[in-house]
């Protein structure tokens, strides 16, 4: 792809858009970006890439502004339904997502997971083993830095580790990593998509450029990704916790895999600092990867052992008078909640609610009568949980965060666990899931200082 001279236009000035607005400009082009918002903040950050000769439109988007471009470069939170898009549409005007911006200009191997949830977690123990196994390794995508910032590190033989989400495969055209990964998919973002075949379909676009030489891993256990098999043209490995696979599987209470030729032991499950059987599935996927790219089990076994997962992942954050505080803020779907509550053997006092995503909350309705002795539920989508899991648990609400925890303290008894995995996303109440996760935490330190002066 020469863009040099090209009109490139990037619409969305996020992370995602202001790094394609960098790549741009190191590659000769002549680059617009536009932005619906406009802000202090966005206006002081632009004005490094003016001086390298970009032009950017704040505040709105315009069909004047886009028309006349060569390409237009989408960041993964523009929706079909944007104008700005529709307008690129209509002059005929081609469009390719961040995603496939940097890929066109990514030199290294590509390793490319996605996933409703645990894409993040493998993500990032696929990079540490990676790393720790002597290769050069960068990890970025939908877990915080898009690939196009990363495209000037990236070397020949650099392997990239790319957390993709389905809002940055929508508009791929030649993607193709040389190791895909799906580790599940279930209900997400059905505020975006009209349903959930249509989320599920862009998913699928991690593996459809993809050839022989290639390799695509799938979760067996999740059984709505076994039909794949006869989709792909790649090569298709497994993991699964139950069953003996050509992959990777736990043997003898061990992780193994089995790739062309040799079995090998990647650690002991019991040896995983991370609970719960979801993350047994992402060791799994995360050891067959890395044995892919050619580290051995001795290896990576340290790397297991020694990681301790991410930050507002089921991340205990407090033991306050024998109750342990839990942030998973970014439980921001029905199944990542379903998993995490799952792992515990205590009773929950579950904090929950946010901005609904169309989400049918039913689905793990039995799962909280068993486990939830109280329901505090918070933000957009309080109504609509209350009716659909009301009955099943004892439920209250809250105004903010501090209330949430505050209600949750009184509530809990020595032994109990709180945890806050709120099934919604977090943009009624604040900027993103890890402040939600950090207004937590706060919260939950004020518990502590008053605990510790009573
Ligand atoms: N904007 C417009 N016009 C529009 C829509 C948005 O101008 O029609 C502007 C907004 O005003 C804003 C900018 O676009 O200034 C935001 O762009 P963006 O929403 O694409 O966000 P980025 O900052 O580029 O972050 C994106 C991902 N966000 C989304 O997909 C919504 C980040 O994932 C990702 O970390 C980052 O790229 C780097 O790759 C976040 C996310 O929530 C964590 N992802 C979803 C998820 O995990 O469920 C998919």
């Amino acid at each position: 792809m020469d863009l040099k001279n090209k009109t490139v236009t990037v619409i969305g000035l996020g992370n995602s858009g202001m790094n394609a607005v960098s790549l741009l400009c190191g590659l000769g082009a002549r680059v617009r970006g536009t932005d619906a918002k406009d802000s202090a903040r966005l206006r002081d950050s632009i004005k490094g890439l003016e001086k390298r000769g970009a032009a950017f439109e704040l505040g709105r988007h315009t069909e004047e502004f886009i028309k006349e471009s060569d390409l237009v470069v989408l960041s993964p939170g523009v929706e079909d339904s944007s104008p700005a898009l529709r307008w690129a549409l209509k002059h005929k005007i081609p469009v390719v997502s961040e995603l496939e911006l940097g890929y066109r200009f990514c030199k290294g191997r590509i390793i490319a997971i996605t996933g409703t949830n645990g894409k993040s977690t493998v993500t990032t123990l696929i990079g540490e083993i990676l790393k720790k196994g002597g290769k050069d390794t960068v990890v970025c995508g939908n877990i915080g830095n898009s690939l196009c910032g990363e495209i000037p590190r990236i070397k020949k033989d650099t392997w990239v580790v790319i957390e993709v989400s389905s809002f940055q495969l929508e508009r791929i055209e030649k993607f193709r990593p040389q190791i895909a990964a799906i580790l599940n998919v279930t209900d997400d973002h059905l505020d975006r998509y009209k349903a959930f075949g249509d989320y599920f379909n862009e998913k699928m676009k991690i593996f459809a450029n993809q050839d022989k030489g290639d390799f695509l891993i799938l979760n067996h256990d999740a059984a709505n990704l076994r039909p794949l098999k006869d989709k792909a043209r790649s090569r298709v490995l497994w993991y699964s916790k139950s069953e003996k696979m050509n992959g990777a599987y736990v043997k003898s209470g061990a992780i193994v895999y089995a790739v062309p030729g040799k079995e090998e032991e990647a650690c002991k499950a019991a040896e995983i600092p991370l609970k719960g059987v979801h993350n047994l599935e992402n060791v799994l996927a995360s050891a067959l990867v890395a044995s892919l790219a050619g580290v051995s089990g001795r290896s990576m076994s340290g790397t297991i052992r020694g990681f301790k997962g991410l930050p507002h992942r089921c991340e205990p954050v407090a033991t306050i008078g024998g109750v342990d505080y839990i942030d998973d803020s970014k439980g921001t779907t029905v199944d990542s909640t379903y998993r995490a509550l799952e792992s515990f053997e205590r009773p929950v006092i579950l904090i929950a609610g946010g901005k609904d995503k169309k989400s049918d909350y039913r689905a793990i309705r039995d799962l909280v009568g068993e486990k939830v002795k109280r329901l505090i539920l918070i933000g957009e989508a309080k109504e609509k949980i209350r009716s659909q899991l009301g009955g099943a648990v004892d439920v209250s609400e809250a105004g903010s965060m501090e209330d949430a925890v505050e209600a949750a303290r009184k509530s809990a008894r020595p032994g109990d666990i709180v945890l806050l995995s709120p099934m919604c996303s977090s943009f009624d109440m604040f900027r993103d899931y890890k402040h939600r996760g950090d207004a937590f935490r706060e919260a939950v330190m004020a518990v502590r200082e008053t605990a510790g002066r009573g």
